[in-house]
């Protein structure tokens, strides 16, 4: 089995409603897909998203990075070789952990489909068939958060809840966060992600309130750098902080597992650079006694797909996932679709991720050469 071809599409989704996030309002959403082939013509797929101003990569360099230099520096490897593949991309190019992410991501898929099996055997194997689903209230008002928690809940979806703050005054946030919480009660869980838009002054204030009100999780109040601030806040508050933005590579996840800078981490699949590198991180939390969350890129049902795989294997996911966001989209790139019921996830059998592209929707999503135009 040997990596024959790579190819990559630029690919846009719109989502049902404006989705406000510290830095972005995403009204449509910009992923890089990689389809990779073997000589048999056996096929994998993955898939980059990029949120907005989150990290440093763009579905433009993605693309141009792939295309030009890790591709043809993976062609005639074996696609199972995952380690080996992820060591020659790093011999290429520093960092760029989506480019070198999605890259593995459809070596997964390939390899798994290969042996017939679901891609969470290759990493183990699951230990959940479902997975607790958190959805992210991001209308940027309480009266529309509340109402849109309330039908998630009335549908039995969802009782997990994350609002985005981080952009506003911060007692604008803090109300509208407490807001929430006070109006779901004892009947929701709720998480609030600051997206690093916080100093620490700020972020004693806030979170002293935060916790008073209920919050459950405080997701990455600080700049990603701020590894000694990190470290306070999770010694002061007894509410659980999470790192974010601020734990993608092995050694980022040991300096805040050492420091003891987070109570937990996020996990996602493409920030990591990979399910390998995903698992290496879970494995530090895990050892150091971190708990752990599924996050998301906001991933169409394909990356969604390989996330759960990949989560479905991890015993430490204590905060359950936010794979959410193919709810979010108002369409799909797959046949198949992604089961929400119950308030979980259910996660894919397989083979591979058990997601296979819709042609019809590929052509008319696709950036180049589609007839679907991207509201900005
Ligand atoms: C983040 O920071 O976690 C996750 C959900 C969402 O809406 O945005 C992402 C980013
Ligand atoms: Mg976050």
């Amino acid at each position: 089995m040997r990596i024959a071809s790579i190819e990559t599409i630029i690919v846009d989704l719109p989502t049902r409603r404006p989705h406000h996030l510290a830095m972005a309002t995403i009204n449509s959403q910009g992923r890089v897909l990689a389809r990779i082939r073997d000589e048999n013509g056996n096929e994998g797929i993955g898939e980059a998203p990029v949120i907005p101003h989150y990290g440093a990569e763009t579905v433009e360099g993605i693309k141009l990075l792939i295309d030009d230099y890790l591709g043809p520096s993976v062609i005639g490897q074996n696609p199972a070789a995952l380690e080996a593949i992820l060591l020659t991309m790093d011999d290429i190019v520093k960092d760029n952990a989506y480019a070198k992410g999605v890259v593995e991501m459809s070596c997964v898929d390939l390899t798994a489909r290969s042996f017939g099996v679901s891609a969470a055997a290759l990493f183990g194997g699951a230990v959940r068939e479902r997975i607790p689903t958190l959805w992210v209230l991001g209308t940027g008002d309480a009266e529309k958060d509340i109402a849109e928690a309330e039908e998630k809940m009335a549908a039995g979806l969802y009782k997990l809840f994350l609002v985005k703050i981080g952009k506003g005054d911060p007692r604008d946030d803090v109300a509208r966060a407490a807001a929430v919480k006070q109006a779901l009660g004892d009947r929701a869980r709720v998480h609030v992600d600051i997206n690093q838009s916080w100093n620490e002054t700020t972020a004693v204030w806030s979170i002293e309130r935060l916790q008073d009100a209920g919050i459950a999780v405080i997701e990455q109040p600080l700049p990603r750098a701020d590894i000694e601030g990190m470290r306070r806040l999770s010694e002061r508050f007894a509410v659980p902080i999470m790192a974010d933005e601020a734990v993608d590579t092995i050694d980022s996840a040991m300096a805040f597992a050492r420091n003891r800078a987070a109570a937990a981490f996020s996990l996602k699949v493409v920030k990591h650079g990979g399910l390998l590198r995903t698992r290496k991180v879970a494995t530090i939390a895990e050892a150091a006694g971190l708990s752990l969350f599924g996050g998301t890129m906001l991933e169409s049902s394909i990356g969604t797909a390989a996330s759960a795989q990949l989560f479905s294997t991890i015993s430490r996911l204590d905060w359950g996932c936010q794979l959410f966001a193919p709810e979010l989209f108002s369409d799909s790139l797959t046949v198949e679709q992604l089961v929400y019921q119950d308030f979980h996830l259910v996660v894919p059998s397989g083979p591979g991720f058990g997601m296979t592209i819709d042609p019809d929707k590929l052509a008319f999503y696709r950036r180049d050469g589609g007839r679907y135009r991207r509201a900005m």
